[in-house]
Parts: structure tokens; sequence; C-alpha cells
């Protein structure tokens, strides 16, 4: 157990900054910026139990057997084709004017679709949260190799590693981008240990505040993929239109899909019954890989845009909850916007997980 910890993180994030987003219509500084990883290096360093590295790139294979192939070329070339047709002056986020919803067209049969990437990016969002920059891409992709390298120490004997990924992931779906995520480095790992690690049957544990729609709907239709969350319920909480308790998969997947939403102000003791129960349906299912963990910290009281009431201590206890299954572990970071406690917070779930 004293064993430090791989922490794979890489600094391509650092060019990913939106400046600002919109909130209930008004116009605020991103909380999903450069900072929070800054924050939690400058803790596990601290801590001293943690042994830093930067992915290897894995190329494109494992985000296209997860994400529509159009989707990825529209987002890889959107910022330039933005320049190029003189749509942006490069100093601020590009978003499109239009999003392109099911009921735009109705029964029309789909549109020609307009020559810059930058419009057509409008038919594969789903908020106004993926702000793209210059970096956006690169960082994009670092993060899906964060994931990946993260998973490769796992396989390679870690017990536990940590994916130090930004921009987040479980917000985007097969062919939708939103709530500042742009591939989902979760899904993607999980599609990976099937495909390229050997598995048969992949658990996904999302304990992000927010309900991890695009890994749900993923693996909605999959025997092989488990996807449990739990997360602020969505009737008062983004994203709103998924993860509602009723929400369970279907096909293959029927019953491999669960979700707790849960109240404002849930604390670690109602949390705890939701996780043991999420933890005997892991035990249930009985994977052959490590438990892939999209973890966030938006649960933390003092999270600017949750509110959920997990204390720093509480991580730690939730480590041990799902430390005790005695699986591998692949931890992939997703929200968490309390900067000030984004350090602790991580420090103290991934102690808790390493059963110290
Ligand atoms: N006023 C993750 O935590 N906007 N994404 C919320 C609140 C988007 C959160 C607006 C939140 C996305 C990975
Ligand atoms: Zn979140």
């Amino acid at each position: 157990m004293s064993d430090l910890v791989p922490v794979i993180r890489s600094d391509a994030h650092l060019a990913h900054t939106g400046l600002i987003e919109l909130a209930s219509g008004v116009e605020i500084p991103c909380w999903e910026s450069p900072e929070r990883v800054l924050a939690i290096e400058a803790a596990l360093l601290e801590d001293g139990s943690f042994a830093f590295d930067d992915p290897t790139e894995h190329g494109r294979a494992p985000i296209l057997a997860v994400h529509d192939a159009e989707m990825v070329e529209v987002f890889e070339h959107a910022w330039t084709d933005a320049l190029a047709a003189g749509a942006t002056d490069g100093s601020r986020a590009w978003l499109p004017d239009t999003f392109l919803l099911a009921a735009y067209r109705g029964p029309m049969p789909p549109s020609e679709l307009p020559a810059g990437r930058h419009h057509r990016l409008g038919g594969y969002l789903f908020d106004t949260a993926t702000p793209i920059v210059v970096g956006t891409w690169t960082a994009a992709l670092a993060a899906v190799d964060v994931a990946l390298t993260a998973a490769e120490r796992v396989l390679g004997g870690a017990s536990l590693a940590y994916g130090l990924c930004r921009p987040p992931g479980h917000h985007a779906a097969r062919g939708m981008l939103g709530g500042y995520c742009y591939f989902n480095n979760a899904a993607i790992v999980a599609e990976w240990l099937r495909r390229e690690g050997g598995a048969r049957r992949v658990a996904i544990l999302d304990i992000d505040y927010h309900h991890g729609n695009g890994t749900q709907q993923i693996f909605w239709e999959r025997g092989d993929v488990l996807y449990l969350s739990l997360h602020a319920d969505p009737a008062r909480a983004y994203p709103y239109f998924s993860g509602y308790a009723g929400e369970q998969g279907a096909g293959d997947g029927a019953q491999l899909t669960r979700n707790w939403p849960l109240p404002a102000r849930t604390g670690l003791d109602a949390y705890a019954v939701a996780l043991a129960e999420a933890l005997r349906m892991i035990v249930a299912f009985a994977p052959d890989a490590p438990l892939v963990i999209s973890a966030g910290f938006d649960t933390f009281k003092r999270d600017p845009i949750g509110d959920l009431s997990l204390r720093t201590p509480d991580y730690r206890d939730i480590g041990r909850m799902i430390g005790g299954l005695g699986l591998p572990m692949i931890v992939l970071q997703e929200g968490g916007y309390a900067i000030h406690a984004l350090g602790a917070n991580a420090v103290a779930l991934l102690s808790g997980l390493r059963g110290t």
C-alpha cells in the first residue's frame, strides 16, 4: 500500500480556456478552467503519495470506437474554419449561432449543410458550454490519451491510477458535445478495455454531481457495460433531460443502467446508502476489468454550481467504500469547481480508494 499512485496528466489542457460561459443568460467566467487541474496537481504533489507522468499517444481509433466520425471531423476543424471565414479574430471562443434540433426539420428531409465546419458544429451541440478555442482540440485529444494511459497503468499492474483529464467527458454522447465535454474519456476507456484490454464486462461508476448523459447514451443498449450514476436529481439540475430513476437501459443493456437522483443538500449518510446499492450492483455484475470511475468533486458542499453537501473527509469514506470492492480502479477526472478545495478532495478520494 506504500506504492505511489500513478497520476497521468498533460499540459495540453492549459491552452483550452473558454473565458466566459452563460449561466441563466448571464455572462460569467468559465467555471471549467485550467486552474482546476493546477490546484489538484499541486495538492497531489504536496501529499507525496503520487507519481506523475505524461500520457502516450493512442491516436484516433479509440475515439472513433465511441464517437460519430463526422462529429469528430467537424470538431477538429471548427476553429480553423471559423478563423478562415473571418468568423472569429481568434481572441474569443467560438460558439455556433444555431443548434440543429430534431424539431428544426420536422417532416422535412435533412438539409444541405453549411460549408464552414464551425457552423456545422451546431448540429452536434446540446448547450453553450463547449467553447472552441485554438487549443481545444489538442486538449480534448490529450485528455483521452491521459485516460487511456491511466488505464494501461492499471492493466500493467497498478491497483489504482488517476487520469487527470481536462476537458472532462461524461456529457459527451456518441454524436453530441456539451457540458464542458468534447470526448467521453470514461466511455472511450470502457470501450477500449473491451476491444483492446481483453475484458468481457466493464463497470463504470459515475460520482460527478451531474448525470453522465453521454456515457449512459453510449452504453444504453450494451449488455457488456454497466453504467451507474449518483447525481443531483435532473428534475432540478443540469442536464435536466436524463438521469431519472426510471432510466435503466434497454435491449441487451436492460437493467445495466441505473441512476440515483439525489435531493439538494444530500450529505454523506444518504449518499452512502445510494453508493452501497451501486456497489452491490457492481458485485452482482462481476466485471472482469478495472472499475472505471468518473470522479467529479462538484458534489462538494461549497461547489459553486452544485447543491449537494459532501465535505472533504467524506471523499475518503466514499473512496474506502469503493475500494472495498477489491477491484483495480481507473479514476478519471470529471467536474468540480470549488478550486480552493479540489486538491484536498482529490487527495481524500484517492487515499480512500487505496485504503489509507
Ligand atoms: N448555472 C461537468 O461537471 N452548465 N459538467 C451549468 C449552471 C453546465 C457540468 C450551468 C454544467 C456542466 C463535467
Ligand atoms: Zn459535473
